[in-house]
């Protein structure tokens, strides 16, 4: 993505709007001062500027790039065919009111629908309702000829630039074969696969016999999806991943072991990159162990697990293990529309997967990473927003504060205490799993492309504002290993994925 040419961002015209006095975040740096706005771009950084079209007081407060959720359900359908609780405005006005000013959800393809299809019909609701901007990652269920030849390079082209697959749900699930496919596509149109990690076969396994003794309850659901099933089907991935020499990224990790063997992949010098998420810190798998069925309103996959497995979460995020940090929002409200299909007879099976947390994901990092001193401001900005930017083609127009950049700007107080309740929330969940919690630090005023977006607790902007974004190739410079592995395929196999353009 381009930045603006310099004529654009200078001139002696008044800025449309100047924020004084804040800490500014910029470039591996802090700058006080203020920050001036022009044609939605971030014009002037620092210093004393004179007074704009309008101005905003930040003395006392962290000015920061608007955070960017890279994983996030919006009136999705699931693989079990639930609608999630949230559609494009109250996705967006969530995220909004969380310091969040762009969003990566998923145009979801199930088996039978073709990829142009699913993503007009993704596009034009979104267009209709977002209030802060948008690209879309394309889930794909079936990577046939059509798909693999025509639809899914020309859907790159147009800037989805980033394909999940799943190696488990049955009706999601791709099977190794088909993952090589894809891989080795994305290596040829220079596009990023997210993989949903979890050996399906082992689930199932365990769930069957779960069923069959009756243990339906939701805690039931982390048992079936015992870590193993990530481990093996990370480690899987990778492999895969190394044999076609493609990148791929491992979303939602939540295992202390997954965690291990992407780190030691790394070491070794494997393209691999992962991603978590907030129930991965502040949940854990006895969350589920609730009277009757409660439990559901923690069930996600994989499931949260352990406190160890939460520390190598946070380990995992400060030492780049992990690169980004994502919500993986899919709210399901807790009702016969997702946790209950079967009212009170609901199986551990049956339950709609998935928790909110569009809005929380920010202020809890900010609140328990920055301000408990686990992370610097700096890691937190870029777990928040630069690194999302960068892996998913977005860069440098968002992500960062920097001359010429979209201005998308969180205006945090570090002060401000709240107690989280599920009606200070704007999606339509009706409930959330962080119910009590005592978070520190708030981001007051956010702003996108330079319009002010929520201010004194209010959303300022039109539904329909938000706009879509064509994203680019993948950044990944400074993401990967040091050190490349050299592996040693032979000429046949490296003329199959265009490593030799000779052999044969
Ligand atoms: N797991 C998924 O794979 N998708 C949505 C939410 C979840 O828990
Ligand atoms: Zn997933
Ligand atoms: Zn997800």
């Amino acid at each position: 993505m381009m930045l603006p040419s310099s004529s654009d961002l200078h001139g002696n015209e008044r800025f449309d709007l100047t924020i004084r006095g804040g800490r500014i975040v910029t470039d591996g740096r802090v700058v006080e001062g203020d920050l001036g706005v022009r044609n939605g771009c971030i014009a002037a950084i620092g210093g004393s500027l004179p007074p704009g079209k309008r101005d905003i007081d930040a003395t006392g407060r962290w000015v920061l790039p608007g955070g960017i959720d890279s994983h996030c359900h919006v009136e999705q359908r699931s693989g079990m065919g639930m609608m999630c609780a949230d559609d494009f405005y109250s996705a967006t006005v969530s995220a909004a009111f969380g310091g969040t000013t762009t969003i990566v959800p998923f145009a979801a393809q199930h088996r039978g629908m073709s990829i142009p299809e699913v993503l007009a019909d993704y596009s034009q609701r979104a267009a209709e309702k977002a209030v802060i901007d948008y690209g879309f990652h394309l889930i794909l269920a079936n990577p046939d000829e059509q798909a693999l030849g025509v639809d899914l390079p020309q859907a790159i082209r147009d800037g989805i630039n980033s394909i999940k697959v799943y190696m488990t749900y049955d009706k999601m699930k791709l099977d190794d074969y088909q993952l090589l496919d894809v891989m080795a596509l994305a290596r040829q149109e220079q596009a990023l696969v997210m993989i949903h990690a979890e050996s399906n076969d082992m689930i199932r396994w365990i769930a069957q016999r779960l069923i069959e003794r009756k243990l339906t309850a939701p805690k039931y659901h982390s048992v079936a999806h015992d870590p193993l099933a990530e481990t093996e089907a990370a480690y899987r991935a990778i492999a895969l991943a190394q044999l076609v020499d493609t990148p791929v990224l491992l979303v939602h990790v939540a295992g202390r072991d997954t965690i291990e063997v992407i780190r030691q992949a790394r070491q070794l010098g494997a393209n691999v990159l992962a991603e978590s998420c907030p129930q991965y810190m502040f949940l854990k798998a006895e969350d589920m162990d609730r009277p009757g069925l409660e439990g559901s309103m923690f069930c996600c996959s994989p499931p949260a697990r352990d406190e160890a497995s939460q520390e190598a979460v946070w380990q995992g995020l400060i030492d780049g293990t992990l690169s980004t940090y994502s919500s993986d929002h899919a709210p399901y409200r807790f009702d016969e529309s997702g946790k209950l299909p079967n009212g009170d007879a609901t199986t551990f099976k049956e339950m709609a997967n998935g928790v909110p947390g569009i809005e929380l994901r920010l202020p809890l990092l900010f609140s328990e990473g920055f301000l408990k001193g686990r992370m610097d401001i700096h890691q937190f900005v870029a777990l928040a927003s630069t690194n999302h930017a960068q892996l998913y083609g977005m860069s440098p127009r968002k992500g960062a504060i920097v001359l010429g950049a979209d201005a998308d700007i969180a205006i945090w107080n570090a002060e401000r205490e709240t107690t989280v309740t599920a009606s200070m929330l704007h999606d339509n969940t009706g409930y959330t799993p962080y119910e009590g919690r005592t978070i520190r630090g708030w981001p007051e005023v956010v702003i996108s492309r330079g319009r002010v977006v929520v201010e004194n607790d209010q959303l300022q902007v039109e539904r329909g504002s938000g706009q879509f974004l064509r994203r680019g190739a993948p950044a990944l410079q400074g993401h990967l290993p040091q050190r490349a592995v050299e592996r040693p395929q032979g000429r046949v196999l490296k003329a199959l994925i265009g490593l030799d353009k000779e052999g044969q």
